[in-house]
């Protein structure tokens, strides 16, 4: 028996009997299971197009309802206020007076396709320290209040993201359980007027407020600035892969526990950020 036309196994291989009406030759059931995927996968595409027109993002499901929300947050060191939207197409309009921070926000709102607006001012005169922090709070209850109660969200992100020589990786997850591992090695003290030092401040201050467990691990890097935005690319790319809809969860909680919120954990995050 001869082999089956169009792939290259073995004559005789599971080759099917009789040709199929369109073959023109014996078929064997490894083409036959291609040729059924291929027809497949174009009837997939053709409905992915109809339900994603204008954002995308292959497989994107929309919320039934609008994911977004607004915090405005006051202490006596600094007045910040953020808009979000989740499901957004990356709209960013930010000015928190610190010009590398600024940057960084482009960068999560652009990757991450969230909407952001965010304004503060704070006691520059001091640091950036307060600023930066209270800028990560807010956003953090902000991201945590548009996502409520995270009903049919993928949950878990990650990504690997190069900038040049830098290559970072962040992996999370809106557990409801605040935590950071933060491995970046930033080799200089500033990056601009920047302090590298309020990196870890604001991602601590995210993961807190947002009640998410984020790991940044370094892979390569040589240039502060480099790493600091690989690691905003990569954030950014991890959330929008969590906070999307997975469509086979059907709308339900994410968790063998039923439950993704820490309502008692939020508060005493919020009592611990404003002590700061
Ligand atoms: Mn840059």
């Amino acid at each position: 028996m001869n082999g089956c036309v169009g792939c290259f196994c073995a004559p005789g291989a599971a080759a099917l009997p009789l040709p199929s009406r369109n073959a023109r030759g014996p078929v064997c059931a490894a083409k036959t299971w291609q040729r059924k995927q291929a027809g497949a996968s174009r009837a997939r595409r053709a409905n992915v197009v109809c339900a994603v027109a204008g954002n995308g993002s292959s497989g994107y499901v929309a919320p039934a309802e609008n994911r977004v929300a607004q915090v405005a947050r006051t202490t006596n060191e600094t007045e910040v206020s953020v808009s979000v939207n989740l499901d957004g197409t990356g709209k960013c309009d930010v000015d928190t007076g610190i010009g590398f921070l600024d940057h960084m926000l482009n960068q999560l709102s652009s990757h991450g396709l969230l909407d952001l607006n965010i304004r503060a001012r704070g006691d520059y005169h001091i640091d950036d320290h307060h600023t930066n922090e209270d800028v990560g709070i807010t956003l953090g209850m902000a991201i945590a209040k548009a996502l409520g109660d995270k009903k049919g969200i993928r949950r878990f992100g990650h990504f690997i993201a190069p900038l040049d020589e830098a290559l970072v990786e962040v992996v999370l997850d809106f557990s409801g359980r605040p935590h950071l591992e933060y491995g970046l090695k930033i080799p200089t003290e500033r990056i601009g007027k920047f302090d590298t030092q309020l990196v870890r401040e604001f991602y601590s201050a995210v993961a807190g407020n947002a009640q998410i467990t984020i790991h940044v691990r370094q892979l390569s890097g040589i240039n502060s600035h480099h790493i600091v935005e690989a690691s905003f690319k990569a954030f950014a790319r991890a959330m929008r892969m969590a906070l999307e809809l997975d469509p086979r969860r059907l709308g339900g909680i994410p968790s063998s526990k039923g439950v993704l919120t820490d309502a008692q954990g939020l508060e005493q995050a919020k009592t611990q950020s404003m002590n700061h």
